[in-house]
């Protein structure tokens, strides 16, 4: 038996708050697992060291499937996503030190290489089309082979979406921080939001974007919640000509019965899912073949046990993946996705936002980005380890992501 010795609970925020576990065997061994949860990272922070970390001292580390029912039919009170976010780093650093121990990379006990590497796509936006160019040919020249395009929208000051500022190479990365107030006290901004005028915009944006880059480049687009289904229908509609790579998220994630309305409408491929915890979120989605793409995201549905079951259950259906990976999924969150990206026979695309060099001080990762294509390396485990040094120095601050409002108040998705 392999018994897990000590487990601690780390909170960074080189730029950003990260919540990781570490986890230590009675050999040494160390494993690692993200639970950072935007904007509610303490509550994960404490669940996992007030009521899971007791529980796993004494466990064998190698027993992932039986420490994963453990801690989810032992809890009684199931999924969300604290709960499944806490579920989800135990479960990365337990298979992060089964890799160590076989001293292999992950990937060679998830089923190996099926790929030469995964399909990343990155984040193109601007205010305005001039801006947007702008920021897709930098991502064509940073090696994009796929680009996920979002844009202003005329009358609305900030939008989904689309960044605020560069990072230093280049790379626009930070469209949404979590904001932080100035004066210590951590409020989130209240955003304005116009459905009609969006739908208005979008199309003649994406009319655009082909005219000038042509037709073979694989587009993406977020809509990020707010449309109810005959506002989806209708964008998915009025997109057929620019064949879309995928429409992301187009109305509420709660509501899977929703997709069934725009899937009858429109032939523009549907991703959703980054908001979801388990598998039974995807269920009607997937046996209905409702979507053609699951979003969902390493460290909010349950870790590497139960994300490669829900992919498993979409392959079935004809269904890829496309899992959540933007910069609030932690490098080892993001290493999780790259070596199940590796695996899978059902890869479809990876989001890759790159994490700033703050962060990556910080998690020291072997992830490769070349011509396109995201690999995890060959190193043993995840191929991630956190500078504790590092980590320390940069003590965690409160910040919200935004709320949204309609034009006269009413409170949206945002
Ligand atoms: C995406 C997502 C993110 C989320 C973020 C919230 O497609 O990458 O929509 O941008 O907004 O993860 O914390
Ligand atoms: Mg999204």
């Amino acid at each position: 038996m392999t018994a897990i010795a000590a487990a601690e609970v780390i909170v960074t925020s080189p730029g950003r708050n990260f919540v990781t576990l570490k986890v230590t065997t009675a050999d040494g061994v160390v494993g690692l697992g993200d639970a950072t949860l935007n904007g509610r990272e303490l509550a994960v922070a404490v669940y996992l060291a007030d009521h899971v970390i007791p529980l796993l001292i004494g466990r064998d580390a190698m027993n992932t499937e039986d420490t994963w029912q453990y801690l989810y039919r032992g809890a009684y009170w199931r999924r969300g996503p604290v709960t499944m976010a806490a579920i989800a780093a135990v479960d990365m650093a337990l298979w992060d030190i089964k890799a160590r121990y076989a001293e292999l990379p992950l990937y060679q006990l998830l089923g190996g290489q099926s790929r030469k590497g995964a399909l990343a796509y990155g984040h193109a936006s601007g205010a305005d089309t001039e801006q947007l160019f702008d920021s897709i040919r930098e991502h064509l020249d940073l090696g994009y082979k796929a680009i996920r395009v979002q844009t202003g929208i005329p009358g609305l000051d900030s939008v989904y979406g689309v960044a605020a500022s560069k990072a230093g190479d280049g790379e626009r990365y930070d469209y949404e921080p979590a904001r932080r107030s100035a004066s210590g006290r951590a409020l989130p901004v209240e955003e304005a939001w116009d459905t009609r005028a969006y739908l208005r915009h979008v199309p003649t944006v994406f009319e655009a974007v082909r005219n000038e880059f042509g037709a073979e480049l694989p587009l993406l687009h977020d809509g990020h919640h707010r449309m109810t289904p005959r506002e989806a229908a209708h964008l998915g509609k009025s997109l057929e000509p620019y064949d879309l790579f995928w429409l992301e998220d187009c109305t509420p994630g709660e509501d899977q019965d929703a997709l069934r309305y725009v899937r009858s409408q429109t032939t523009t491929p549907l991703a959703i899912g980054e908001v979801f915890n388990t598998v039974y979120d995807f269920q009607t989605l997937i046996t209905e073949r409702l979507i053609d793409y699951v979003r969902a995201a390493v460290t909010h549905a349950g870790g590497i046990t139960h994300l490669k079951k829900i992919a498993d259950f979409a392959s079935i259906y004809g269904i890829k993946t496309g899992f959540h990976g933007p910069t609030d999924v932690s490098p080892v969150g993001q290493a999780a996705h790259l070596h199940l990206d590796l695996a899978l026979h059902n890869f479809g695309i990876q989001e890759y936002m790159r994490h700033s060099d703050e962060t990556l001080e910080v998690f020291r990762t072997s992830l490769t980005f070349e011509d396109g294509l995201l690999h995890p390396g060959e190193q043993i485990g995840l191929g991630v380890t956190i500078d504790a040094d590092e980590a320390r120095k940069h003590s965690y601050e409160p910040a919200y992501l935004p709320v949204n409002r309609l034009l006269d108040g009413t409170a949206h998705d945002w």
